[in-house]
């Protein structure tokens, strides 16, 4: 420990080894018991509670508030060993009072559930929500449950996440530090249920399903099919979803269909309309290959920063899927390696950080962010995120299909395709199986090789030359796509790939392989405002700015940069019917047509993407 605040007082960016937090109590077991746990309005929240066995000492709490279920299979007494708890091991190993609870409406807890609620008690105290559950909770711990240090914390990931963030506002005073990871931030603008205004049909409808079909359980949307890309298209419009099969009954999904643009209702849920500072300690933590919440812990760390006057707010950047940092080693994501224990790094950093707020262990010295840059495939830690030290550079599209950091200097040239939605670009390899079942390849589709689509002819590709130094990406990447379409409405997708060589000798099977590094989807309409969106005038080009979201990437000397651009992401992102309609939800099947879409790469209109770049 004093070994890498050393390290990190003497060199402000360096890469580093995490050393294991100097705690040397090791609890080998624990026992369970269950409460109903009642909350201000009367209504009961169903909670186990595993406790270390055998100890006089005094633990803190740690909560973890979910929608998935809390019920553990033990049984009220059972001596469970430290290594079979479905807690952090690490965690559980130096005494916690670990505290899972299913929040209201779910599973054994009393009350109605609604999806991502808002936080309402900031506008009526009179009512709940997940920060005064928690809080009433965290208040009913410390005054029923023997052996507690007075002290609380809050992790999860995903809806637990979001759950540890909305805790974090008005907390109650005993909770003392909170872990938001993989949390949502905002469902319209980037994380699980929309991308830039684009609906994410597949994971929105599987994700209805899955939480409010059955209330005691999860339930899998029962395809017909295993690769459900056919389903997806043969379902057409988006009116079909009710008519056919949800008949009205999923209250999220008519909230989808009723709320098409960034209104009030999105809004009104979004952690950046209402959390402004952090009020305890927060560690954000995030994967670069997220599918479901990439955005939400980026732009919460930063929308938090601006606020964060006593130092309270940190984050976490790694080379993982959603929530891949808990549950394996991290050596790898798909056929990307990362050469070393990055979820094990993560898990040890994750100890020192409660056992400091929690328990006084430690120094409590960390750097604002810590990433994982890829490329390199080593951990750096910065003092100011974005890093300051990177200049930005602009990498432009050229009508020969190139890329590269010269403005193009012909005062016309542009490329077009054809896009057609009765034949969407899938957006990972088929089969494409349902979202939710253990063997989906969606925990690894954001590292998948793009050659499955980049010879398409509704693919555009810009490929530099090879580079001939390592090229250091780090920070907020942006792309300014300067377009215009036959039609009235269009989406854009962008990704950046780093092309490995063609023979590339230190993994044969690597060669040529198109690694996307960041990607994301906009949709045309919400160009100049997400609140009121706007259709195109035809063939008049128009620039659409996309957040590609923060990397930290080293494009190895060898390797090429490739900007991909292309219209549909089939079935993550419903078809745009390309002719404007006030709402998609509503469109009919007759709505979705061709249109040609051009990408401008000249002198006046250029079509170009922002990379923060950190010399040597
Ligand atoms: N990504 C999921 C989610 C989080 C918050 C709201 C709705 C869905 C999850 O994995 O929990």
């Amino acid at each position: 420990m004093k070994k890498l605040i050393l390290l990190l007082l003497i060199i402000p960016l360096v890469s580093f080894n995490i050393l294991i937090a100097q705690d040397n109590t090791s609890i080998k077991l624990y026992t369970k018991e269950s409460h109903m746990i009642p909350m201000r309005d009367g209504i009961m929240l169903y909670t186990e509670i595993l406790k270390p066995i055998g100890n006089t000492e005094s633990f803190p709490f740690l909560l973890k508030r979910t929608p998935y279920g809390s019920e553990t299979s033990y049984k009220k007494g059972d001596s469970i060993k430290t290594e079979n708890m479905p807690v952090p091991k690490r965690l559980a190993e130096g005494g916690y009072i670990f505290v899972i609870q299913d929040i209201r409406g779910r599973s054994k807890s009393e009350g109605i559930f609604e999806v991502a609620k808002p936080l309402y008690h900031l506008k009526d105290s009179s009512k709940t929500d997940e920060s005064t559950d928690a809080y009433d909770t965290v208040d009913w711990l410390i005054k029923n449950i023997s052996n507690n240090n007075g002290k609380a914390g809050i992790y999860g990931i995903s809806y637990p996440g979001l759950t540890s963030l909305q805790a974090s506002v008005d907390p109650h005073p005993a909770l003392k530090a909170s872990s938001p990871q993989a949390s949502p931030a905002d469902m319209f603008l980037g994380d699980d249920f929309h991308h830039n205004g684009a609906f994410r049909l597949s994971y929105a409808l599987e994700y209805a399903y899955l939480v409010e079909n059955i209330k005691e359980s999860l339930s899998l949307f029962p395809f017909p099919q295993y690769d459900v890309f056919d389903w997806y298209l043969n379902l057409g419009a988006l009116n079909n979803v009710n008519e056919k099969y949800f008949k009205g009954k999923f209250s999220s999904w008519n909230d989808f269909v009723d709320h098409p643009n960034y209104d009030n209702y999105w809004k009104q849920q979004s952690s950046l309309t209402n959390i402004h500072a952090p009020e305890i300690p927060i560690l954000h933590v995030g994967g670069y290959y997220d599918s479901e919440d990439l955005m939400g812990p980026q732009v919460m760390y930063e929308h938090l920063e601006k606020k964060d006057t006593s130092n309270k707010n940190y984050m976490i950047l790694g080379p993982w899927n959603h929530g891949q940092w808990s549950f394996d080693d991290g050596n790898s994501l798909g056929e990307i390696e990362f050469g070393s224990n990055t979820s094990e790094w993560f898990r040890d950093f994750e100890k020192k950080w409660f056992d400091y707020w929690l328990k006084g262990i430690g120094e409590g010295i960390y750097n604002e962010v810590y990433t994982f840059q890829t490329g390199s495939n080593t951990w750096k830690s910065y003092d100011a995120w974005p890093a300051k030290n990177a200049t930005i550079k602009r990498l432009y599209t050229h009508i020969d299909n190139t890329s590269s950091f010269n403005k193009p200097n012909l005062e016309s040239g542009s490329v077009s395709y054809i896009s057609d939605p009765s034949k969407p670009i899938p957006y990972r390899k088929r089969p494409i199986e349902s979202t939710f079942t253990s063997e989906s390849n969606w925990s690894s589709w954001h590292v998948e090789d793009q050659r499955f689509v980049s010879s398409r002819p509704d693919v555009l590709n810009f490929t530099t030359e090879t580079l001939t130094e390592n090229l250091t990406v780090t920070g907020k990447i942006k792309a300014y796509i300067n377009a215009s379409t036959t039609a009235t409405d269009a989406d854009f997708i962008v990704k950046i790939i780093d092309v490995y060589p063609d023979f590339y000798k230190e993994d044969i099977t690597m060669s040529g392989y198109q690694f996307p590094v960041t990607m994301e989807v906009f949709r045309g309409r919400f160009r100049k405002s997400f609140e009121k969106p706007e259709p195109f005038i035809p063939n008049k080009p128009e620039e659409i700015i996309i957040d590609l979201h923060q990397i930290d990437h080293v494009f190895l000397k060898g390797h090429k940069i490739m900007i991909q651009i292309q219209s549909t992401w089939f079935p993550i992102i419903d078809r745009n019917p390309q002719n404007y309609v006030p709402n998609i939800f509503k469109a009919k099947d007759s709505d979705f047509i061709r249109a040609t879409h051009t990408i401008y790469c000249n002198s006046k209109n250029s079509t170009y993407i922002e990379l923060p770049i950190v010399e040597k």
